[in-house]
């Protein structure tokens, strides 16, 4: 029996991520949800999910240092995995400082939560000794590596360098050095998953795909940032969420793997994609402010967690992903209706 503590269960990744968890496993398995329920969580996501008898959700912040030292008193948790986060990189320019206190002092104060459960002594040496088998899984972002050109015929591999451009992607970057010195300074056993754009059913209307798919879905054109070629590496979340269990029980301890499905576009490429899913004419969209500092292109070289733990993405057709999303996006407007009128309320402020 293994149980887990994933945080940030109510939100986009976190959710699918749950979903995938007790699909896989039939009965072997307890999950202690602990969410914060923001903006970005939304319990109706996973209603049948917490009321299964092998899953607890727990209302409450990764900063509570009490409540989530509690839960590893009350649980002994084998399994901790980090989704909690402020995600959106156009909130972060507008309000850096919660992305600081979430992203940052949330994953220390789990990181120590999880060392102080964790802890079994010293060894002769003076070393600290942990319990086996812990592990505690990092969920990241491609963004930490900053951007490349667009003619640049690199990706990122786990040897690039930080360069993180953003207030979201520089609190995500000093979370994941947080992971890195907790690990070598305290030997807390820690792993890194770095992984490109997600999309799928559940992700908030704020995001790229489902703002435009749902803006035609409300008799609204869709919005494009800047001149459009602006590159994202896409992924199905089922993909992602594969990748974490793959990581989280069978990566390398002290490492850090990144997640991709050879998945570049323009975004200008899937918004065409998407209009076409619609019938509608190619250009059939307006042009809005760019974002500032907006990253040029994200592209990921996922060949260390294929070689080494077998992982491969199984929703390979983009455009027949995409299509199914758009019609999980039709198929459930009570889903995304309650957020959509101020989420477009923020974005017309910001001109976008
Ligand atoms: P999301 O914004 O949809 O969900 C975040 C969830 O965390 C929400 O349920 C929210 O209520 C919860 N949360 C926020 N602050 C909290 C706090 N202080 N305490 C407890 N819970 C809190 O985000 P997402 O897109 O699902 O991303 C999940 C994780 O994956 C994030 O760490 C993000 O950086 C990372 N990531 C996202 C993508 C992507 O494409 N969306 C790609 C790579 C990595
Ligand atoms: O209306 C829009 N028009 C537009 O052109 C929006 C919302 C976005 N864009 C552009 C900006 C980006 O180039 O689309 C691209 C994707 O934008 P987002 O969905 O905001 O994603 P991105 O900034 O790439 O970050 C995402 O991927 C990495 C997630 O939000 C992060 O949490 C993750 O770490």
């Amino acid at each position: 029996m293994k149980r887990y503590l994933v945080t940030g269960a109510a939100g986009f990744i976190g959710a699918n991520f749950l979903k995938y968890l007790l699909k896989k496993y039939e009965e072997d398995i307890y999950v202690v949800v602990l969410d914060k329920l923001t903006y970005a969580g939304n319990l109706g996501t996973i209603k049948d999910e917490i009321a299964d008898s092998r899953v607890r959700f727990v209302k409450g912040d990764i900063r509570n240092a009490e409540l989530v030292a509690n839960i590893f008193a009350e649980t002994d948790i084998d399994y901790v995995v980090n989704f909690a986060a402020e995600s959106h990189v156009d909130r972060s320019i507008a309000n850096p400082q919660l992305f600081l206190e979430t992203n940052i002092l949330g994953t220390q104060n789990m990181l120590d939560c999880a060392r102080k459960a964790w802890y079994r002594g010293k060894d002769s040496e003076g070393k600290p000794l942990y319990a086996e088998g812990k592990k505690f899984l990092q969920v990241s972002t491609d963004e930490v590596y900053g951007d490349l050109a667009l003619d640049d015929p690199a990706r990122f591999t786990e040897e690039t360098p930080y360069r993180p451009s953003s207030p979201y992607s520089s609190t995500k970057a000093s979370s994941d050095l947080l992971v890195r010195a907790w690990h070598r300074t305290f030997g807390v056993r820690a792993t890194i998953s770095n992984c490109s754009n997600n999309y799928g059913p559940y992700q908030h209307v704020e995001k790229f795909i489902p703002r435009q798919v749902t803006n035609i879905l409300c008799g609204m054109r869709p919005r494009l940032y800047g001149d459009g070629l602006n590159v994202r590496d896409w992924i199905h979340t089922e993909d992602h969420s594969a990748a974490v269990w793959e990581i989280l029980t069978r990566g390398r301890i002290g490492e850090t793997y990144l997640v991709g499905a050879d998945g570049e576009r323009s975004n200008i490429e899937v918004l065409r994609a998407i209009l076409r899913a619609f019938g509608l004419p190619e250009d059939d969209f307006d042009w809005v402010r760019d974002r500032p500092g907006h990253d040029r292109r994200y592209a990921i070289d996922p060949t260390k967690l294929r070689r080494e733990l077998g992982w491969e993405p199984r929703h390979t057709d983009f455009i027949e992903g995409l299509d199914q999303t758009i019609a999980w996006y039709r198929d459930n407007e009570d889903w995304w209706r309650p957020a959509k009128e101020a989420t477009e309320a923020r974005y017309a402020a910001q001109g976008q």
